[in-house]
């Protein structure tokens, strides 16, 4: 199978954007959590990401946006399962990557994906990690949610994209708790802030950070929202 081919069927399972990347560009991970401490067999990273419904972040409520948050999460473990089933078909090993799960790393006392699905997808050039900690594609800008599968296939790998943040620091000031203060992510101030109750249902009740940035959008999507300011 050629890669613009896996690609398209990558693509036709629901994803909008699609890339590859060797394993050894994550090699600086941390260790127990680099591709072939998962997968040893493991040579391709294969991110996807669909874009998230800006008018989510219109809402007064925070419940559309925890709602889609958890509806496309699982889409994309779907996915996930899907690319894996496809792979094996062509005689390829592969595993995906939890969308939204973490693990405790004792060695750092961080609270780790068993892969960082961010890191993949700046690994396949599908983005750059911006100040923020998020994910920023040219296309979607950072408001995408991401995807990623492990396989030993060696596919031909899709150039780095140059950095995408501007480094403006608004979302280091628009954040209410200052957990962007330091070069690493306050994730206690940050779980404690963004996840919690709104009327008695478990909601997320901040992306402060996210909203802010100039970049949340992307080439592709400003123009079709062309007049509605977020
Ligand atoms: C745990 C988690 C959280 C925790 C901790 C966040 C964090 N930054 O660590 C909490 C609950 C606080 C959180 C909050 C949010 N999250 Co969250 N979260 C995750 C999850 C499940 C794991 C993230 C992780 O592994 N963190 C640990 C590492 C990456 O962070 P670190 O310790 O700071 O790592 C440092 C070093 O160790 C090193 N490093 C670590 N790994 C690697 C790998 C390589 C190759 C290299 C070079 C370096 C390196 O780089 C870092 C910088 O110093 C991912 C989904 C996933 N499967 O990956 C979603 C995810 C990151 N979250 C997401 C989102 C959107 C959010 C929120 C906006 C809330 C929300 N859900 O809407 C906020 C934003 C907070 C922020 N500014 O980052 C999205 C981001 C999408 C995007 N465009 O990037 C993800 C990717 C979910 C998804 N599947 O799309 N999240
Ligand atoms: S999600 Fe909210 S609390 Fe967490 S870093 Fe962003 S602005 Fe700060
Ligand atoms: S708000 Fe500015 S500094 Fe923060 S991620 Fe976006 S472009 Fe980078």
């Amino acid at each position: 199978m050629y890669k613009e081919e896996l690609r398209n069927k990558i693509k036709k399972l629901g994803v909008d954007l699609c890339g590859f990347g060797s394993v050894e560009r994550m090699n600086s991970a941390p260790e127990g959590f680099k591709p072939r401490d998962v997968l040893p067999e493991s040579k391709t990273v294969i991110s996807f990401a669909i874009a998230f419904p800006a008018g989510t972040l219109k809402s007064t409520s925070p419940h559309p946006y925890t709602r889609i948050r958890n509806s496309i999460s699982d889409k994309l473990n779907g996915i996930s399962l899907d690319v894996c089933l496809l792979l094996e078909k062509e005689g390829f090993l592969a595993v995906p990557i939890p969308v939204i799960e973490d693990v405790f790393d004792e060695k750092t006392g961080r609270y780790r994906s068993i892969i960082s699905i961010k890191h993949a997808a700046q690994a396949a050039g599908v983005g750059t990690i911006g100040r923020n900690s998020l994910l920023i594609t040219p296309e979607y800008g950072s408001l995408v949610w991401l995807g990623a599968v492990l396989t030993d296939y060696d596919i031909e790998t899709d150039p780095l994209l140059e950095d995408l943040c501007t480094n403006c620091d608004l979302c280091v000031k628009a954040c209410p708790v200052n957990a962007l203060e330091k070069e690493e992510l306050d994730q206690k101030k940050c779980r404690d802030c963004c996840f919690g109750e709104a009327g008695g249902i478990w909601a997320i009740k901040c992306h402060a950070c996210r909203d802010v940035c100039p970049k949340l959008l992307g080439e592709k999507r400003n123009q079709k929202l062309s007049g509605i300011t977020l």
